[in-house]
């Protein structure tokens, strides 16, 4: 999924708080008994389960989706049939559903035959239902079969099974009903075990009208002379990823090299700003089935513009679906910075196909996993993709985005747990997007982007179809040994396994013995915030520490805070870059010789701030002034993001008088060399 543009996000937060007040007035009345009292169902029993996730008792096989929205009269009816695995003797089956009137349930033996009646029981403030079986017990290692039928309302929001309408140059207004689950929401279109980790092969029957089509994840397998589409049997995947729009959209398609079919949807009026978009997807589906050495799994892919859609977009399996402006480009009136949002928006949702989709988060305390793989992604295609849009000039900014929430006390930890559904929706920001990203891009650079893309490539081929946590990307990225069937003639550089395992993981490429990937990233992903790195040279010495940046406090109050730090630096005597990896507060370093000046975080590869003690920032900016471009552009972007920084921190102590006048300095002489 891709974020909104802030503006919205920040009206929308606003009525979000106004909202939230006006609840907490009308329930603050309400929550004086307090305690511990069990959950109570709707009919007044007392409910079987009392946590909002859900028990490992049922684990869900496939799901048989008959979906029949009405586009007049605005509401859907549905039918589910789940086949479930026991893994434990239980009398209860414990799933979610949102505002769906359940009209019918049964529990099926595998041949269809009845088994016996349930009993349903729903506690809506865990969006959760309880299937009583009355006399059976469903014995740990049989398959059943779920049977349920429900209605309920299209949504009037942008999320569950939602309408969406747009009007013709004529005038006339039309409806059409489309999803987006992700996060929690698939459970309001029809029950199911809404978790990430419970993922289910999907066989999905749509009924429709004449004059409308219907897009679900896979390929039409037949259409009957009822309208009633039948979708082939999708992969196994999680139910946020499921999606079914019924609509009059026209398509245009092509072939990708590799042979999948890949289309682009709109409204009637607009299948004419469709082609950027289909050209695009095509080269950037096909970098990927590369890049990442597995083939996209379906048959084919669709990207669709849906007239109203509050995220930017989203990477439901086989039928991603964007805002107009997201994916629609015009010849004649869209601007270059239009193409490459949409080229960004359609490698952020691919690369979702693999991280996400293919391999996914156990629970969304990790979203960061696909969210900052996507981000990062986008980087990755675009640059070999679409070299002429020079998207790489933009990936600092993403880092200086990401600090700019990360250096306040309210920033949270890349990995945080959540619970409800409101807080899993707040771990959609720019900490799990921009930060994640970041975090990646360093980990890249310090272990040379051949080993990294090693590392998450021997990642996904492990966990495809399946969930992982955080620790378990570390483990695929330490030991980098050609293993597990990969083809090793794409990592030749490696030289021989046998050299990298004997001085233990990537040890090969760095001059610290033991580099323990998990040790160092866990400094990174489950703390919040980051380092300011204070740099003293005193001849060959080089005096290094580091504490937490936080704008506006005293740093001195967040001892508790360390980081393992990638460090690299370049010098007056050596343009290669020598790396250090900081693991204490304090350490230091020894040059073979002495230096004029010494710049750290080579290229801001690095996430984290540097401040250059004694004369260090003024040897810098006699550098800039003499022969700038000895410094990237990067590497002088990033000595203004971290002077402009600390100019920030030292405000109201002492230290201001002293930065004050070399922050002038340094910008004076920046802007007027960027100028020339
Ligand atoms: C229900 O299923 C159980 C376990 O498979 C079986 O022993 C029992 O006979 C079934 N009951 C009916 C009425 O089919
Ligand atoms: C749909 O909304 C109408 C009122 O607008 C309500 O009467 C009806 O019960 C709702 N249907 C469902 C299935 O929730
Ligand atoms: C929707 O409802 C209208 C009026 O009730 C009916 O004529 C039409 O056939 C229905 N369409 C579908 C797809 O059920
Ligand atoms: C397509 O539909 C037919 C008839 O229902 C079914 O037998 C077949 O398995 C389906 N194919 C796939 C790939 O789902
Ligand atoms: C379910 O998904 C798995 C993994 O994608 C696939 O191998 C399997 O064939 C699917 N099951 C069916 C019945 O198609
Ligand atoms: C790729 C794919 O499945 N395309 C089908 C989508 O649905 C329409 C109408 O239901 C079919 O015409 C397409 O073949
Ligand atoms: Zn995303």
């Amino acid at each position: 999924r891709v974020q909104i543009p802030l503006t919205i996000i920040v009206s929308l937060t606003i009525i979000a708080l106004l909202l939230v007040l006006q609840y907490a007035c009308l329930t603050a009345g309400k929550q004086t008994d307090g305690g511990n009292l069990p959950p109570v169902s709707t009919n007044g029993q007392t409910f079987p389960w009392n946590s909002m996730r859900l028990p490992n008792t049922i684990l869900p096989l496939h799901y048989d989706l008959l979906i029949h929205p009405n586009l007049t009269r605005l509401a859907f009816k549905g039918a589910v049939s789940i086949k479930l695995s026991v893994q434990q003797d239980t009398k209860v089956i414990v799933m979610h559903s949102k505002d769906l009137q359940i009209s019918k349930t049964a529990l099926l033996n595998p041949d269809g035959s009845v088994n016996g009646s349930l009993q349903l029981l729903e506690y809506p403030e865990y969006q959760l239902i309880a299937l009583l079986t009355e006399h059976t017990v469903l014995k740990s290692g049989n398959v059943y079969s779920l049977y349920m039928e429900f209605a309920a309302n299209l949504s009037e929001s942008f999320h569950g099974f939602y309408k969406s309408m747009y009007r013709t140059s004529k005038g006339e207004v039309r409806n059409l009903a489309c999803t987006q689950f992700e996060p929690t929401s698939a459970r309001a279109a029809f029950p199911c075990f809404d978790e990430p980790a419970f993922k289910s092969n999907f066989s999905i029957r749509i009924r429709r009208e004449g004059q409308h089509i219907a897009l679900s994840n896979m390929t039409l397998n037949l259409s009957d002379g009822l309208f009633e589409d039948q979708f082939d049997v999708s992969v196994k995947m999680s139910t946020y990823l499921v999606a079914f729009i019924v609509s009059d959209f026209l398509s245009i398609s092509k072939s990708s090299q590799h042979g999948v079919k890949i289309s682009v949807y709109t409204v009637p009026e607009k299948i004419g700003q469709a082609e950027y978009a289909l050209d695009a997807a095509a080269k950037l589906l096909d970098f990927y089935e590369d890049f990442f050495d597995i083939p996209y799994p379906l048959p084919k892919l669709d990207l669709v513009a849906i007239p109203d859609f509050q995220a930017g977009a989203m990477e439901n399996w086989g039928l991603t679906t964007y805002r107009e402006t997201a994916l629609l480009f015009s010849y004649d009136m869209s601007s270059a910075s239009d193409k490459l949002g949409i080229t960004m928006i359609i490698a952020h949702e691919l690369a979702h196909q693999w991280f996400g989709n293919l391999v996914t988060m156990k629970w969304w305390d990790d979203l960061w996993l696909k969210e900052g793989f996507a981000k990062f992604m986008e980087f990755v295609s675009v640059q070999m993709t679409n070299p002429e849009l020079q998207v790489e000039d933009y990936f600092l900014g993403k880092c200086f985005m990401a600090m700019e929430v990360d250096c306040l006390g309210s920033s949270h930890p890349v990995s945080t747990p959540v619970e409800n559904p409101s807080q899993i929706e707040e771990m959609f920001d720019d900490v799990s997007y921009d930060k994640g990203a970041c975090i990646l891009h360093m980990l890249r650079d310090f272990l040379t982007p051949e080993a990294f893309t090693f590392g998450i490539v021997r990642y996904l081929k492990h966990y495809s179809y399946q969930h992982t946590v955080n620790s378990d990307l570390w483990e695929s990225l330490n030991n980098l040994c050609p293993s597990d069937g990969l083809d090793e003639s794409r990592f030749k550089d490696y030289g021989s396994c046998s050299q990298a395992q004997s001085k233990s993981g990537a040890s090969k490429w760095h001059a610290k013995d033991e580099l323990d990937v998990k040790a160092v990233m866990d400094t990174w992903t489950l703390q919040e915030g980051f380092p300011l790195v204070t740099v003293e040279v005193r001849g060959r010495e080089v005096r290094l520490s580091q504490k937490r940046y936080l704008k506006g406090a005293n740093p001195s109050q967040n001892s508790e805070f360390l980081w393992q730090v990638p460090l690299s630096y370049i010098t007056s005597k050596s343009k290669t870059v020598h790396r250090f990896l900081l693991k204490t507060t304090t350490d230091v370093l020894y040059l073979p010789e002495e230096v004029e000046w010494i710049k750290f975080n080579v290229d801001m590869s690095g996430y984290y701030i540097v401040h250059y003690e004694g004369s260090g920032w003024d040897n810098l900016i006699k550098l800039l002034q003499h022969s700038h471009t000895l410094l990237s552009s990067n590497d002088r972007a990033s000595l203004i993001n971290n002077i402009f920084q600390l100019v920030r921190w030292v405000s109201g102590c002492s230290q201001l008088q002293l930065h004050q006048p070399l922050t002038q300095q340094i910008i004076r002489e920046t802007v007027a060399l960027q100028n020339t």
